[in-house]
């Protein structure tokens, strides 16, 4: 377990602050991801449901540093706790799922590509590395309006993204340009059933990042705290003009790549070795070690976070989905689309 200083710098919460919120997030994730699992099982949500399971530290280390409102955050399909610890209300992804009309997208698009770009979250394009382009085009036109002030764009992607070319074009520009860019790499150690021996040669990941004249950081992503530094180091060196920061978290994917995925290419030598822990139990433990948390008030986390699921869920299935006669389905010049207004 990485020691790190119970110090306040660049502004951010010290460790049990910032250790205590993302824990409530990671929490939030993995409880509003099994409910809307077994919903999917239940036969009552079209299209796929992809989840977290096992990288909510790293997720959760990286949204609860963001702000919102004035950071960039482009997150992925396994980043429920990312999502909710930088702001997104449980509700949205409810309705999202559900395909509630009063959802962000308005019931109209897959489940997981949802986003507010008002509110700095761009809707995911592809899981596949589109983001870092999209998030960089964000920053370049901030500096070009001169109000990037120090805002930071974060980025997230997986191990088998980075073997796309996309992923290698927009490292290289986000380079050239010094853009307050963190990238996230989960290295969950497969895409979809690709493991990390078929998807790249190099011995690490992390060496990529001398390559593209960017500074590359490895963090345990079993380890919240690690997490957490990881990212607080990335955030602060990319604001302070240091150019972009690759971030890579090694964690093994605890699920299917979505739900409707087995998982049985996965060895069991990797699900019983370090890297296949599960983060939210250890974060649950340190919380308690420390001092931080006591056992009822982990339990307590755990009780809100069941209730405002159930609420969030069953508010969404009782909404009406898009009418197709009577909506509006141009999305780009629909003002009430475009300001996130119900109807
Ligand atoms: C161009 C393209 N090819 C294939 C897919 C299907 N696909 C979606 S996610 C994925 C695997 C991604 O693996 P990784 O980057 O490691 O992320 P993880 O799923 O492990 O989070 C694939 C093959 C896609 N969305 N787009
Ligand atoms: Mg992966």
């Amino acid at each position: 377990m990485t020691d790190i200083a119970n110090q306040d710098t660049d502004n951010q919460p010290a460790l049990p602050e910032a250790f205590t919120n993302a824990f409530r997030w990671m929490v939030l994730a993995r409880t509003f991801e099994e409910k809307i699992a077994s919903v999917y099982r239940a036969g009552k949500i079209v299209g796929g449901v992809y989840v977290g399971r096992g990288q909510e530290a790293f997720s959760a280390a990286l949204g609860v540093q963001l702000k919102k409102g004035k950071d960039i955050y482009s997150p992925l399909i396994r980043d429920m706790a990312g999502r909710a610890a930088f702001g997104e209300p449980v509700i949205d992804a409810a309705r999202t799922y559900m395909g509630s009309a009063k959802g962000s997208m308005r019931g109209r698009d897959g489940n997981i590509h949802r986003g507010s770009p008002r509110e700095g979250v761009p809707a995911m394009i592809s899981h596949l590395g589109a983001m870092i382009s999209v998030v960089s085009g964000m920053l370049f036109a901030r500096r070009l309006r001169g109000n990037l002030g120090d805002t930071v764009g974060a980025a997230c992607i997986g191990d088998g993204a980075t073997s796309t070319g996309s992923v290698h074009e927009a490292l290289n520009m986000a380079a050239v340009e010094k853009l307050p860019l963190v990238v996230a790499i989960a290295n969950n150690q497969f895409a979809y059933s690709t493991p990390n021996t078929r998807q790249f040669a190099c011995k690490d990941l992390v060496d990529r990042a001398i390559g593209y004249g960017m500074e590359g950081t490895n963090v345990d992503g079993t380890d919240l705290a690690d997490c957490l530094q990881g990212f607080q180091k990335a955030i602060s060196r990319a604001k302070s003009g240091k150019g972009p920061q690759l971030v890579i978290g090694t964690m093994l994917r605890l699920s299917g790549h979505g739900e409707h995925d087995d998982a049985n290419y996965i060895p069991e030598e990797i699900r019983a070795s370090e890297i296949g822990s599960d983060c939210l139990p250890l974060a649950r433990k340190r919380l308690i070690a420390e001092g931080w948390l006591t056992e009822d008030e982990c339990r307590k986390v755990e009780e809100l976070a069941a209730k405002e699921v159930e609420n969030a869920i069953l508010k969404a299935g009782g909404e009406h989905p898009p009418d197709p006669y009577s909506h509006d389905w141009n999305a780009c010049f629909s003002e009430r689309f475009r300001d996130n207004l119900t109807d």
